[in-house]
């Protein structure tokens, strides 16, 4: 794609929308960046532009900024239903996604992975991996560092590792991953994608472009992820905890093993996987697929996956505070992420669910929370939904802060109890991201360590 001269808009200035503006700059485009807040709240990033001679627009998306333009770049966070991008494609103007820009200009070989649940911890696994099999990396994608950055260091030899999520495979046009993973699929984002049905056929958006030659993972144990095996051109690659798959990774006395057809290498025993809960065997899985694909040896994946630390807000352990332990899942936001969280813990649970609701049914907790857990403690705008499905179930303290959870749970617990941060909702309505949610959390329970020890 030819970007010298070319008229560009990019929608978004947040980290995809700066990354992809000086991106496109530095490629001699005439670049415009429009966002819906107010100047006062994005005054580093306006200099930063205005810096590198791009027009900046704030304060709403102008009708006439969207006219004439060669090319539109979105951000993820900006839905792709917005009626001056319907207008936009109406006038047949070009509009991407910053992971399709990225992909179009990236050398090497993508990794893609997506999922409901695990998609970090399994990205920074592979990335580990791949690095620890000599290969050049480069990790990144909705994990948190913009895939476009990448362009400038990526080389013919480079795998660029990238999580992807539904919201930026809704627009990618040529996006071709060499490795496209699908981790499990549920009910997540349905403020956005309004149906299941539709969450499902975005995520196998991530096989659309793939080549009989390119490699689709998926897992075996998740139903709806394993559907998507007839969706995929590529070869298809499985995993899978309990059945004896015939090409990809699966278990056999507590031991991973990878299996390609008439040939099987053995990875490692189970456990020596240094992460809390089944569904990061899965994650490990997947990874150690990656790996076997890429060209790394069993011994360099056992020792990545033997060197691998809990990624921050993944079920991270905070503390022992008076014999109890704090755990922050802060990541998890949506319900099945919160299933996963409690079915690390067999039983005597403080659980703090709530934030900002995303259509989501709270009811699925109800056996686990039967059987795990002592009390629930609600925070944030969901409160109330959560109240009403989960009353007959539970006892719940309507907390309202994540101040007041953590000090009400502290109170009651006792020896041997954990308090558990996995609320299964957004955090926006209180906090800046679940990275603010879970760093806040994380202090209030290293001052009532404090508090303790004085
Ligand atoms: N904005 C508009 N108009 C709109 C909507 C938003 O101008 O209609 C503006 C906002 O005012 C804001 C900017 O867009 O200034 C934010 O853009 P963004 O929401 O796309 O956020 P980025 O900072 O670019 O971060 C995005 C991902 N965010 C989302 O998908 C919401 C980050 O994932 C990702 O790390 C980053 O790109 C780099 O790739 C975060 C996330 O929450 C972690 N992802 C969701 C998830 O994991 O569940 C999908």
């Amino acid at each position: 794609m030819e970007l010298n001269n070319k008229r560009v808009l990019v929608v978004g200035l947040g980290k995809s929308g700066v990354a992809s503006a000086l991106f496109l700059k530095s490629r001699g485009a005439r670049v415009t960046v429009s966002d819906s807040k107010p100047e006062t709240e994005l005054r580093n990033e306006i200099l930063l532009l205005l810096d590198h001679g791009i027009t900046v627009e704030t304060g709403g998306h102008g009708e006439r900024t969207f006219r004439g333009q060669d090319l539109i770049v979105v951000s993820p966070g900006v839905p792709v239903d917005s009626p001056q991008l319907v207008q936009a494609r109406k006038m047949g103007e070009s509009v991407m996604g910053e992971i399709e820009l990225a992909a179009q200009f990236l050398s090497g070989s993508i990794v893609a992975i997506t999922g409901a649940n695990g998609k970090t911890t399994t990205t920074t696994l592979a990335g580990e991996i791949v690095a620890a099999g000599n290969f050049p990396t480069l990790v990144g994608g909705n994990i948190g560092t913009p895939a476009v950055s990448f362009v400038d260091q990526a080389g013919p030899a480079t795998w660029t590792v990238l999580e992807v999520s539904s919201f930026q495979l809704e627009t990618i046009v040529d996006f071709r991953p060499r490795i496209a993973v699908v981790l499990n699929i549920t009910p997540d984002h349905l403020d956005r994608h309004k149906t299941f049905e539709n969450y499902v056929n975005v995520k196998a958006r991530i096989f659309e472009n793939q080549h009989a030659d390119d490699f689709s993972i998926l897992n075996a144990d998740d139903a709806a992820a394993k559907s998507l095996s007839s969706r995929t051109k590529a070869q298809v690659i499985l995993f899978s905890r309990k059945t004896a798959v015939e090409k990809g990774a699966l278990v056999r006395e507590s031991r991973i093993y990878y299996r390609d057809g008439n040939s099987e290498r053995q990875i490692m025993p189970l456990s020596e996987i240094p992460l809390k809960g089944v569904h990061n065997q899965e994650n490990v899985m997947a990874a150690v697929a990656i790996g076997m694909i890429v060209g790394c040896q069993p011994e360099q994946i056992r020792k990545a996956i033997q060197n691998f630390k809990a990624v921050e807000h993944r079920l991270e352990f905070v503390a022992r505070v008076n014999g109890v332990d704090y755990y922050n899942d802060s990541k998890a936001t949506n319900v099945d992420a919160t299933i996963k969280a409690l079915e690390s813990f067999p039983s005597n649970v403080h659980l703090i669910l709530g934030g900002k609701d995303k259509g989501s049914d709270y009811a699925m907790l109800g056996d686990l929370l039967r059987s795990r857990v002592k009390k629930v403690y609600t925070i944030g705008a969901a409160a109330e939904k959560i109240g009403s499905q989960l009353r007959d179930i539970v006892e719940i303290d309507h907390a309202e802060t994540l101040e007041k959870a953590v000090h009400h749970a502290s109170s009651v617990a006792v020896t041997d109890d954990v308090v558990l941060l996995a609320p299964a909702c957004a955090s926006f309505d209180q906090f800046q991201s679940y990275e603010h949610r879970g760093r806040v959390f994380k202090e209030l329970v290293h001052s009532l360590a404090m508090a303790r020890s004085t």
